[in-house]
């Protein structure tokens, strides 16, 4: 697979010790705890309640007498409420999905920009790109921040960028093609039935001049990574961030493939048991905690992201030292419980994707019936001669079905699809129904 060598883009701030790093995080942590309490009501009174004064945060650890932000917070301070400077500071709003039907609005500086564009920059740097490639982001361009956000860190980078944004997959493959893109931005689910799509259309492997895949905004296993890669004959790289915290531009892989190195100048990273708060050891699971280090419009403290990783200190072989999270789990609200089993969706993923009859396209229902939680999975298969032969695809249920049982401990129903059926997503795929909601 063709790739660039995964420059470090800011080697001061990718390559400082850890004493180093620690230093900096705790000077910014200081700062930003002063300045969110003297501009923001809601910190003030967060920390006013519990009788907590910035001063009292001297070490990084005191980071965990601060009480956590979470989603619901931006909802009660819906829409301006959290903002830190007055509304003529302000020069971008972007908004996601909340969980009331308003949305979740996050509102930018020209240097938050600024430094957004820089973290996107490092980690499109870390995956291989550089400004000799042309790349086309196929995010939806608008209030979600994947379509700006990696659209002005390429062009920091300075690459050749094509703002295709997402839908009309045939002429997207058009441009690729016929513009010469060698990278792809957007979601892995997306990817992935462009890829499908090229191989229906004709497209031969030459056609295409992809060589690096930047996904994220969505869960993914190694598993489906590699089925892109394989449809689209290019380099897949996982990237995370979320739009509380600055959109993507949190993480990135570096091609050693071994996590997702943090901006940690910008964004101080925790991992808790989300139940009872308690900080989790090195190197073990729990919800990822963010705090924004810089972040002049809207700076969040200890955010609750709802996200299930672990984080990895240790130097990389790339050159960066800075700290690596694993790809996500799943989410807290994810996490499935069956029967009594904690059962995540990715782990169903990673059975799927690893057998070679399955296309890479799935749904899980959870329903009850008789009083009992049933756990059903669609699995789409990617050849419809499969179909012709009722005891092949009866034994390969019965294989889908062991395996998963290997994994996950409980009995699932599998169902097997036809080719293309499944419905397929141009940004974060839904592959997830609880009935018993
Ligand atoms: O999805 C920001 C983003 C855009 C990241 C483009 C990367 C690329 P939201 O719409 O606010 O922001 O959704 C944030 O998406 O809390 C995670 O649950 C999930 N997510 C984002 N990146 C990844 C990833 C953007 N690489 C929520 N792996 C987060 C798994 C991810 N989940």
């Amino acid at each position: 697979m063709r790739n660039n060598s995964g420059d470090i883009y800011n080697k001061l701030a990718e390559t400082m010790t850890r004493n180093e790093m620690r230093g900096l995080q705790l000077d910014r942590l200081k700062k930003i705890v002063k300045y969110a309490y003297k501009n923001v009501p809601f910190y003030k009174k967060q920390f006013d309640d519990i009788g907590l004064k910035p001063s009292d945060i001297e070490t990084l650890k005191d980071i965990e007498k601060i009480p956590f932000t979470q989603k619901s917070h931006f909802r009660d301070n819906y829409p301006y409420g959290l903002l830190a400077v007055p509304q003529s500071k302000i020069v971008r709003v972007h908004a996601s999905s909340g969980t009331s039907g308003k949305p979740t609005v996050v509102c930018y500086t020209k240097n938050d920009l600024d430094m957004w564009s820089e973290c996107v920059a490092r980690l499109a740097s870390a995956a291989g790109c550089s400004d000799k490639d042309v790349v086309q982001v196929c995010f939806g361009y608008g209030l979600f921040t994947g379509g700006f956000g990696l659209h002005y860190g390429l062009e920091r980078l300075g690459a050749s960028v094509i703002p295709a944004s997402s839908g009309n997959s045939e002429r997207q493959l058009m441009l690729m093609k016929d513009l010469g893109a060698t990278v792809i931005v957007g979601t892995p689910s997306y990817a992935l039935y462009l890829g499908e799509l090229a191989e229906r259309l004709g497209y031969k492997k030459d056609d295409l001049k992809l060589k690096t895949g930047l996904f994220g905004s969505e869960a993914s296993t190694p598993e489906m990574m590699r089925l892109i890669e394989n449809k689209l004959g290019l380099r897949a790289t996982n990237n995370y961030g979320l739009s509380e915290i600055v959109g993507p531009g949190v993480s990135g892989d570096c091609l050693e493939d071994c996590g997702m190195h943090i901006n940690e100048d910008h964004f101080y990273a925790e991992i808790i048991d989300s139940q009872s708060g308690e900080i989790k050891g090195e190197g073990e699971y729990g919800e990822l905690v963010l705090t924004t280090l810089t972040k002049e419009g809207m700076p969040i403290l200890r955010y609750k992201t709802r996200d299930i990783t672990r984080l990895d200190y240790s130097p990389c072989k790339c050159g960066r030292t800075t700290a690596r999270m694993d790809r996500i789990k799943g989410r807290v609200d994810d996490m499935l419980i069956i029967r009594g089993v904690n059962v995540f969706p990715s782990q169903i993923e990673s059975v799927l994707m690893a057998m070679k009859e399955a296309a890479g396209h799935y749904e899980i229902v959870v329903r009850r019936e008789n009083f009992m939680d049933v756990l059903e999975v669609s699995v789409e298969l990617n050849d419809a001669s499969l179909l012709d032969n009722y005891g092949d695809l009866e034994a390969l249920r019965q294989r889908i079905r062991h395996n998963l049982k290997t994994v996950l401990q409980i009995d699932t129903v599998v169902k097997l699809v036809q080719p293309m059926s499944l419905t397929r997503y141009e940004g974060k795929a839904k592959r997830v129904v609880d009935e018993r909601k």
